[in-house]
Parts: C-alpha cells; structure tokens; sequence
C-alpha cells in the first residue's frame, strides 16, 4: 500500500484533544481499564489511513456502564432541573473553548467540510443554550376538574436511563439534541455512537467528563464504543432503559423499534429521508439554485436532509437543470480540511459501491445521468455528486441511497409536484420555492407536503435545533431537538388533589358504602 498523506497537523491535533500518540503514528485509546471488546479503526475517509485504534466495550463493560447509569438516576432525578441545566451550562462552554480543534476532527474523522465541522459543534453548542432555558421551563398544565373543591395537573418526571445511538454523518450533534435535553429532564443516558466515528464521540465523552467530574455528577452521561450485534442488541432489549433515541436508516430502525415496541418501551427514531425540493414558475431561481447544491452535495449527499429529489415545473426546466449541471461543474471536491472545499469523501468504500449501484439501477430503469458520478482516482472515497434526469415511476427513486445523487423530475401542476413528493416510503423534510403564496400555503396545507419539516424557499436541509426535528412514514416518527421534544424524555403524572372532606367520583358514578 502506498504512504498515506494524512491532514497535516493531525498528531498535534488529537494531543490538544487529550488522545494519546504512539509510535505508529495512530495512537491507541483505552478508554475504560480493561475494555473486553475487538479492536475498532478509525479511518479518515479522505485518505483511508487509520487516524486510531479504539479499544471496544464488550457485553461485560456494557453490563458495568448500564448499572452506573441506572444508580446515578436515582440521585440525578432528584436535582432541581435548574441545577441539571448549570451542568449543560458548562458543556457548553466547554464546547465553546474546543469549537474550532473538535470542528476539525469532525472532519477528520466523517469527512465533511471543515464549516460543516464546526457547524456540527455550533449545532451543539445551541442545543446546551437551549437545554439550559429549558431547564427552568418544564412546565405542566392544571385542567379544570369536573369535581368539587378538587385540582387536577399534568406533572412531568425523569423516565430513566436512555440509550442513545448515533449514525456517522452528525456523530456529535444528534448526540447532543439527546443528551442536553435528557439532561436536564433529569435522566441519565448511555450513548452508542456510530462505529465510524469513535474518536469524535471520545473526545467529546472527555470534554464532558472533565466537566462532570469537577461538579460532581460523573455517571449521568456515560459512552459505550461497542458492536451493534452484541452491545447494541443488548442496549435495546434492556429493560432498564426505558427509552432507546436511534438515528440511522430505516432498516435499523425496524429493528430497534420492534424489539423495543416488544418490551413496551419507548423509542424515538430518526430514519431515513428522501427529501424533495419544488421548484415552481415564479421562484428565485438564484436562491432555488444555491439552496439545492447545498442540500443536494452539502455533507456529500450524507445528510438525513438531503435533497434526493428535485422536481421542476417543465416550463423552466430545461433551463434551471442547465443551470443546475454548470453549478455542479464547478464544485470543489477535495480535502475537506482545506479552504474552499464544498465536496469531502464518502464515509467508506462501501458507500461508493451503494452510490454506483444505484446509479446503474437509475440507468437500467431508464434514468440518465447528466453530471458527475465518477469516483476520483485519489486515495480516499471521494466521488462527483451526480445529478440523474429521472421520472417518478422509477423505484430506485423510493430508495435512500446516501451520497450525492439528485434525480431530476418534471411537473405540469403543483397538485401533481406534491403528489410526486409524497409518493415515496419516507417523510422527513421538504420544500418548495416559490413567490406564489397560494402555492406556498397549498405546500403547508394539511394536504400539502407530509413530511415533518416542510420549508419555503429554503432547501431540505440545515434545520435550526430550535424546532421539533424529525420526520413521519418510515421517517420514524421521532421528534428531537427543540420545540416541546423535551416531552418525550419525561413521563407525564396526572395528578388529581382533593381538598374537601367528601369522596365524589368522576362520571357522577354512585358507589355508597355502609
Ligand atoms: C442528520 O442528518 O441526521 O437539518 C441530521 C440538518 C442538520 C441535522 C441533520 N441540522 O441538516
């Protein structure tokens, strides 16, 4: 194998981060005293050289872990929210102090650009703030009560410990939407990250580490690096997490909802997406333009948000999509360190084999690609986001294939254009770009877009943590992040209080005794 030229600075980096160097240039991280499980790699995708060598949990580490989390609960429930939240408080000032170095192993290690980085950490700075307020915010209602001198009122409690799993492309920020908000509704968690992306979830255990340690709270976030066939299956059947929060496709999903489901558990699930952009007559087409190559290569296609689908109404078509393939021409695809890159590699050579795949079944059910779709002969799995003029009949279109293929379709009316963007299994994110109200009003109707984010004239991507973030259909139906998602890491109590001397029964039910 040839020498493989790695990031400069890449050593020095994982010093400032607190990892350890070795000798063979990777360096080796135990990060428990005697870790049972295999030997994991990370790679850095825009090079395929081993950045690390993590040490994995194996089902006994797990067993340790999951009792700490389930101890520290018992006290952690019991914190006023508003002391939980100065504990987010100080994450996130941590997470301040390492923005830029934390930014950069994002990078280094999913190989999306250094701004898309640093995003991700901004991602999680945002949700700490959010967090934060929300700690002085979980509120119930009161509910006027049918009965005499009687209060009725919705309360709102810890559920448990949570097991939290992540996918590769946001290997912290997800984390974060979880944790910040589990936090502060007082639960304690344990977080299986992506086996992709272990160094950035290590480093990111260790920043909040040092912070728990000095107040006292060490226990409440806690890290397992393990195999989803033995750790991870373990985590989902395990009856003391009475919650399981999993970002990946949808196959897993089904797994992870169904075993769950099976033990009466709850579980959030953020799947798969097949976003659609519309682009109509009146549109800006300089914004409709921009905002599609952001959704469509932004994070090399590897977003849950990416625009898959772009649907343009046939009296501009033909210009937009010339448009659209002299934008892609121009697109810097390289190190995705370096300033002015817009297009890093695919996470593995796997992924290139599932881009090329279906860009043959595109092909085959007669698709044509008119831009892109070449690997780069470099090492790394670097490839040109492609752009397949498409009809909707083709079933490759239903699939998610995540890296950067956008079919191009044609629509004669909007009815026609929302009907195209709701036939398909998934239902995340969506949006058109239009001037009309009308149009945009229909979009957001109840027979509009059905899918949990719906935008005007902004892509599908790039949501803000403020909102409720997830999606419907084989989407998952979860919602993280902002809005009143809190609700979900905490069990409702009613509580119903008597203050009279009398025993009146709801439904003027009659049951006199003696
Ligand atoms: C994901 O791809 O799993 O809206 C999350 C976005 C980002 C989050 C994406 N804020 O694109």
């Amino acid at each position: 194998m040839e020498p493989i030229k790695d990031m400069k600075g890449t050593a020095e980096l994982l010093a400032r981060l607190g990892l350890r160097d070795s000798n063979s240039g990777a360096c080796e991280v135990d990060w428990i005293e005697n870790p049972g499980g295999r030997l994991l790699e990370s790679i850095n995708p825009a090079t395929g050289g081993v950045i690390a060598r993590v040490k994995m949990a194996s089902l006994e580490d797990y067993e340790y872990v999951a009792a700490t989390a389930e101890t520290t609960f018992l006290n952690w429930r019991n914190l006023p929210a508003p002391q939980r939240g100065e504990v987010v408080r100080q994450i996130g000032v941590a997470l301040r102090e390492n923005k830029e170095d934390l930014g950069l192993l994002v990078t280094l290690e999913t190989g999306k650009i250094r701004s898309e980085g640093e995003g991700e950490v901004q991602e999680m700075i945002d949700i700490c703030d959010f967090a934060v307020g929300l700690s002085r915010q979980l509120y119930g209602l009161t509910i006027a009560s049918e009965r005499s001198q009687h209060r009725m009122m919705e309360q709102w409690h810890p559920i448990g410990p949570l097991g939290i799993i992540t996918a590769f492309n946001f290997p912290v920020a997800v984390w974060a939407w979880n944790a910040m908000i589990a936090a502060v509704c007082g639960d304690t968690m344990i977080w299986k990250p992506s086996p992709e992306t272990p160094l950035t979830a290590i480093v990111v255990q260790s920043i909040v580490n040092e912070v728990a340690s000095r107040l006292d709270c060490r226990g409440v976030f806690n890290l397992v690096v393990g195999d989803a066939n033995d750790v991870g299956e373990r985590m989902i059947h395990d009856r003391r997490l009475p919650l399981i929060s999993a970002t990946g496709s949808t196959r897993m999903g089904e797994r992870v909802g169904a075993v769950v489901g099976r033990r009466l558990g709850r579980a959030i699930l953020e799947l798969g997406g097949n976003n659609a952009i519309i682009v109509t007559p009146t549109a800006d087409f300089d914004m409709a333009l921009r905002a599609t190559v952001f959704a469509a290569v932004g994070t090399a296609g590897q977003r849950c948000t990416t625009a898959r689908r772009l649907i343009v109404h046939e009296s501009i078509y033909d210009g937009f999509l010339e448009r659209l393939v002299n934008a892609y021409g121009s697109l810097r695809i390289g190190d995705p360190w370096e300033e002015g890159t817009l297009v890093g590699p695919l996470i593995n050579e796997r992924a290139l084999d599932t881009m090329k795949n279906a860009l043959e079944a595109a092909v085959e059910q007669g698709g044509r690609v008119v831009a892109g779709g070449q690997r780069l002969e470099r090492p790394g799995y670097f490839v040109e986001p492609a752009i397949v003029e498409a009809n909707p009949g083709m079933t490759i279109i239903g699939e998610e294939t995540f890296a950067p293929i956008l079919y191009v379709m044609r629509y004669e009316t909007v009815d026609d254009a929302i009907a195209i963007q709701n036939g398909v299994a998934q239902g995340l994110s969506s949006a058109i770009f239009t001037n009309d109200v009308r149009e945009a009003e229909q979009f957001l109707a109840p027979d509009g877009s059905d899918c949990g984010i719906a935008n005007v004239n902004i892509g599908t991507s790039g949501a803000e943590i403020g909102g409720a973030f997830g999606g419907e259909k084989a989407t998952g139906g979860g919602r993280e992040a902002g809005s009143d998602s809190w609700k979900a890491y905490m069990r409702r109590q009613t509580c119903t209080i008597n203050r009279g001397r009398s025993l009146p029964l709801a439904q003027g039910v009659r049951f006199d005794v003696g």
